[in-house]
């Protein structure tokens, strides 16, 4: 199976560290970026990164993708087997993806590209990010992980999307809006001493400055 994307991507991430803590076989294609030309829709239908190659086909979406990880290869398992605890990861999930990345998503084009975003969408963002940090925070477990005492999906999804919701709340609003989220700061910290999380971060990093250059 082939990974295809750029370590920039933190969807892109959230995938390669789901390969990574469970110690799947794979090929990466870093260099893949998003595109809406006709060939590259023939691989990706939206045009999007990341995707997966696998067994002849092409699977999109992220979260398709990682549980596809999670059906074909159960070893070292990133969802709990009991449905309900299942769904609880899904949740928290579906949280940080749905109602903090893609709101936040809408920040980046001033916060990150040096474009500009009107003060309409900067309102109607801060409105719904602090309704999905308020979530987030009745959500999280932090016991030490998010959904309870075994690494899981939602680690992967939280470490790779928060610090970029941080990061672009602080430089629109000057405050970062997820910081009354107490156990927040340990908690990546924490994610961040795993060698797979390190590896992925410290990747990110250097793809970061060779784009940079
Ligand atoms: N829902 C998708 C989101 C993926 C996504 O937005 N990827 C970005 C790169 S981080 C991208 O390809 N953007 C280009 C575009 O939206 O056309 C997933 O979970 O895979």
């Amino acid at each position: 199976m082939k990974l295809c994307g750029f370590r920039i991507s933190n969807y892109h991430n959230k995938v390669r560290l789901v390969l990574l803590e469970k110690g799947i076989a794979h090929e990466e294609d870093d260099a893949c970026k998003p595109s809406q030309e006709a060939a590259f829709l023939e691989r990706s239908v939206l045009g999007k990164v990341p995707f997966l190659e696998v067994d002849g086909a092409v699977l999109t979406e992220s979260d398709v993708i990682c549980e596809y990880l999670e059906d074909a290869h159960p070893q070292r398992p990133l969802l709990p087997k009991e449905p309900l605890a299942r769904a609880k990861v899904r949740e928290l999930n579906r949280c940080i993806e749905l109602h903090l990345e893609l709101v936040a998503r809408r920040l980046y084009k001033e916060a990150f590209f040096g474009g500009k975003v009107s003060d309409e969408t900067k309102r109607e963002v801060e409105h719904a990010l602090e309704k999905g940090v308020r979530a987030l925070a009745r959500l999280a477990r932090f016991e030490p992980y998010l959904a309870g005492s075994t690494l899981s999906l939602a680690d992967c999804a939280a470490y790779v999307h928060l610090p970029i919701v941080s990061m672009a709340s602080r430089a629109i609003y000057g405050r970062d809006l997820l910081e009354p989220i107490a156990p927040l700061k340990d908690y990546l910290r924490m994610l961040g001493e795993r060698e797979c999380f390190a590896r992925v971060n410290r990747d990110r990093r250097d793809a970061t400055a060779a784009m940079q250059r």
